[in-house]
C-alpha cells in the first residue's frame, strides 16, 4: 500500500470521482479541490459522497484560476502527485464562453505548474488532462505522432496547457505529463454530454416522462471508452521512470447516431418516433472524426480498455433507468 498524497482538481466531476476511488484503494491520501459555490454542495459532491467517511479523503475549497489558492494549498499538502482534471470541459459551451474557458483550461494549469515550482516541490509529479479534441479536423487514426489542429476555444486552451506542461518538463526537469484521452463516459457523465443526454432521455421516454429527444450533429464520430478504465491510465502515467505523453483510446469509432440506435434498441424504442434534430445543438465547427491509436500506452504502460461500446451503452442506460425508477418509487 502507498502512503503517498495526491492532489486532485475537478473532484466534483466524472473523472475526479473514479480517480479518487482508485487512489484510495491504493492507499493514497486524496486531497480533492472543489470550487466555492453559493448553492447546495450535496448534489455537486454526489459522486464522492460515499468517500466522505474515509479519513484519507479530504476536500479543500479553492479555484485553479486563483494562483494564490493554488500556491497555498500545494504548500500546505506538499502532494506527491497532482492530477489536474479541472476544466470547463464542454466543447459547445466554449464557443459561448471562450474567455472563461481559456482562463480555466489554459491559465488554470499554468497556475498549478507555477505553484509547484514556486514551492520548490521538486518531487511532485504533475498530470494534465489533455484531450483528443486537440486533433480537431485531422483525419484519424490519431496517435502521439499526429499533428494538432484545434477547432474550438476549448481545444485551443487545452493545447496551450498541453504545450506549457511539456515546457515545464523540459525547462525545470519536472515530472510533468499529459494524457491525451479520447472521449470517456460513464453513468457519472455530466448530463449535457451527448451519451448521457441520450441514455437519460431514453430512460425517461421508456418510463413515459418524456416524448422527444432533441440532438444536433448525429454524423460526428467518436472513440468512446469507459471513464473507470481511463483513470487507471492517468495513474500509470505518473508512476513511470520517465514522464511522457500518451494517447488513451479504444481504437473503435462510432457515429453519434449509432449510439442513439444502440441505446434506443436496448429500451425497445424506435428512433424515428422520438428523436428530432435541433440546429441549436450544432457547433460553429465540430470535430468530425476521432479514432485513437493507443498502442504506445498498451506497450509501455500495460494499459488496456476493458469496457467496449455496447457494454458502455448498456451500463449507462441501465443506470439511468434505475435512478429514474428509484425517484418515481420515492415520489409514490
Ligand atoms: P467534468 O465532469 O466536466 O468535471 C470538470 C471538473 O472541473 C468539475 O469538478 C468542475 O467543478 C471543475 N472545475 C471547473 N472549473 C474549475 C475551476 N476554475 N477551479 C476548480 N475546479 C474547476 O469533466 P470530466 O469528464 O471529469 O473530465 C476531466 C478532465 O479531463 C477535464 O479537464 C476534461 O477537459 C478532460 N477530458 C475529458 C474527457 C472526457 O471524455 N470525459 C476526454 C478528454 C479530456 P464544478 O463542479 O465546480 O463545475
Ligand atoms: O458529448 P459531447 O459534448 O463531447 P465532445 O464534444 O466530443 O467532448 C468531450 O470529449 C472530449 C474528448 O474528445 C473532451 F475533451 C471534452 O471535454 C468532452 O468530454 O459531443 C460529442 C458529439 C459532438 O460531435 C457533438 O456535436 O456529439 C455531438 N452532439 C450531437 N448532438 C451533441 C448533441 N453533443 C452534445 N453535447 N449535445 C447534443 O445535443
Amino acid at each position: 500500500m502507498s502512503n503517498k498524497t495526491a492532489f486532485v482538481t475537478g473532484i466534483t466531476g466524472q473523472d475526479g470521482s473514479y480517480l479518487s476511488e482508485l487512489l484510495l484503494d491504493k492507499g493514497y491520501k486524496v486531497v480533492g479541490l472543489k470550487r466555492y459555490s453559493a448553492g447546495e454542495d450535496k448534489n455537486r459532491l454526489k459522486h464522492v459522497s460515499h468517500l466522505m467517511q474515509n479519513n484519507n479523503f479530504v476536500i479543500e475549497s479553492g479555484d485553479i484560476c486563483d494562483s494564490a489558492s493554488m500556491i497555498n494549498l500545494l504548500a500546505e499538502h506538499r502532494p506527491d502527485e497532482v492530477y489536474n482534471l479541472a476544466a470547463q470541459s464542454h466543447v459547445g459551451e466554449s464557443f459561448r464562453t471562450p474567455i472563461n474557458t481559456t482562463n480555466i483550461n489554459a491559465v488554470g494549469p499554468l497556475n498549478i505548474l507555477e505553484a509547484i515550482r514556486i514551492n520548490n516541490l521538486d518531487n511532485t509529479r504533475f498530470y494534465q488532462a489533455s484531450t483528443s479534441e486537440l486533433f480537431g479536423d485531422i483525419e484519424g487514426p490519431q496517435s502521439e505522432e499526429t499533428p494538432f489542429s484545434p477547432v474550438s476555444p476549448y481545444a485551443c486552451a487545452k493545447l496551450y496547457a498541453h504545450n506549457v506542461t511539456a515546457t515545464y518538463r523540459k525547462s525545470y526537469n519536472m515530472y510533468a505529463c499529459s494524457g491525451i484521452l479520447f472521449n470517456h463516459e460513464s453513468p457519472r457523465r455530466g448530463e449535457h454530454f451527448v451519451t448521457r443526454k441520450i441514455t437519460k432521455a431514453a430512460a425517461n421516454i421508456k418510463l413515459g416522462n418524456q416524448e422527444i429527444l432533441e440532438l444536433g450533429n448525429l454524423k460526428a464520430k467518436r472513440d468512446w471508452g469507459f471513464a473507470g478504465d481511463y483513470v487507471e491510465a492517468m495513474w500509470l502515467m505518473l508512476n513511470q521512470e520517465k514522464a511522457k505523453d500518451y494517447i488513451i483510446a479504444t481504437g473503435e469509432t462510432h457515429e453519434v447516431g449509432e449510439f442513439v440506435e444502440e441505446v434506443f434498441s436496448l429500451a425497445g424504442l424506435k428512433v424515428k418516433d422520438h428523436v428530432r434534430i435541433n440546429p441549436k445543438f450544432y457547433r460553429p465547427h465540430d470535430v468530425p472524426l476521432l479514432l485513437g491509436d493507443s498502442r504506445k500506452a498498451e506497450r509501455e504502460l500495460g494499459w488496456k480498455r476493458k469496457v467496449d461500446f455496447k457494454k458502455l451503452a448498456r451500463m449507462m442506460y441501465e443506470a439511468d433507468l434505475e435512478i429514474l425508477e428509484n425517484e418515481r418509487n420515492q415520489n409514490e
